[in-house]
């Protein structure tokens, strides 16, 4: 064909290059065309793409190894420093050594924490005759002494924990154990005192007001008696002192006597009431001993 073309006129040929003029600009046209075509398919191959790709199942993601979780550190809470209260000092700290003598230990809890304590009465051979002392030992607080010192032909012995103002619903650790104990002799008997640990945690002695020291004679003489017994009710507790005499032997006039706090160590007579018994009445014994919710103690 494309020697046929080259052998028609000069015209022809002029025709075939116009044709082929036209044939290149109808190319050029079409590859215009189509390039705008292209372009137009471009765009939406592009878009159709787009949606082809969006709707493609994307390939799982790779599992990762899981990642060991590292245990919690427990960091311990720092705690504010406490602050621990210097034990106090007090006036006397005696201990019994090792010779003491007539050792004598009971329990109690001095100090109203509810944790026991004890106390102990002892004597220590000074050479001339025994010293005695009277010691509470508070657990967790101090142990401190009192000196009775020489007492003669009497003795001292803590007997019993007792509470000469025990109040249902007071402060918390205000209501304390006291502790009796013989602190001599008398004519027909013995005396007892009455100690206790006071706010500055040491031991002390109750006295009747003026630095006397507080004295409940515990006596049985013929016509003439005195004793003590705890007494309470309706959430107190106290001590009461006993007496009674007789003309006739028979016939007894008794005086029971409340013994009242009247200070921080001290202690006083409060209510009294008097009353009459026989000797044969077994409560007259209770006149010449003493107890405290429990058998007598002589
Ligand atoms: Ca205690
Ligand atoms: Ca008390």
């Amino acid at each position: 064909m494309f020697t046929r073309i080259h052998s028609v006129s000069s015209m022809s040929r002029r025709a075939g290059v116009a044709a082929a003029s036209f044939a290149t600009f109808a190319l050029l046209a079409t590859a215009c065309s189509d390039s705008k075509s292209v372009s137009g398919a471009d765009s939406t191959s592009s878009s159709s793409t787009s949606v082809a790709v969006t709707s493609t199942t994307l390939a799982p993601a790779t599992t990762l190894a899981p990642t060991t979780t590292a245990a919690p550190t427990t960091v311990a809470p720092t705690l504010a420093p406490t602050t621990v209260a210097p034990l106090p000092v007090c006036a006397e700290s005696t201990a019994p050594s090792e010779s003491a003598l007539g050792v004598n230990v009971i329990d109690g809890d001095w100090n109203g924490d509810a944790v026991a304590d004890q106390a102990v009465s002892w004597a220590e051979d000074s050479g001339s005759g025994p010293v005695w002392f009277v010691r509470a030992e508070v657990n967790g607080g101090v142990s401190s002494s009192i000196t009775l010192g020489d007492l003669g032909v009497g003795f001292a012995e803590v007997l019993d924990r007792v509470d000469v103002d025990y109040s249902l619903g007071a402060p918390e650790g205000t209501n304390r154990d006291e502790l009796l104990a013989v602190v001599g002799s008398n004519a027909a008997g013995f005396n007892l005192g009455v100690f206790g640990v006071g706010a500055d945690g040491c031991i002390f002695r109750f006295d009747s007001g003026g630095g006397v020291p507080f004295e409940l004679p515990i006596h049985g003489a013929a016509a003439v008696v005195s004793g003590l017994i705890c007494d309470g009710g309706a959430g107190s507790q106290f001590l009461v002192r006993l007496e009674a005499e007789t003309d006739d032997g028979s016939n007894w006039t008794t005086l029971d006597t409340k013994i009242e706090r009247t200070g921080a160590t001290s202690l006083g007579d409060g209510v009294s009431i008097p009353g009459e018994m026989l000797t044969s009445d077994a409560a007259i014994l209770r006149y010449s001993n003493a107890e405290c919710f429990g058998d007598p103690y002589f």
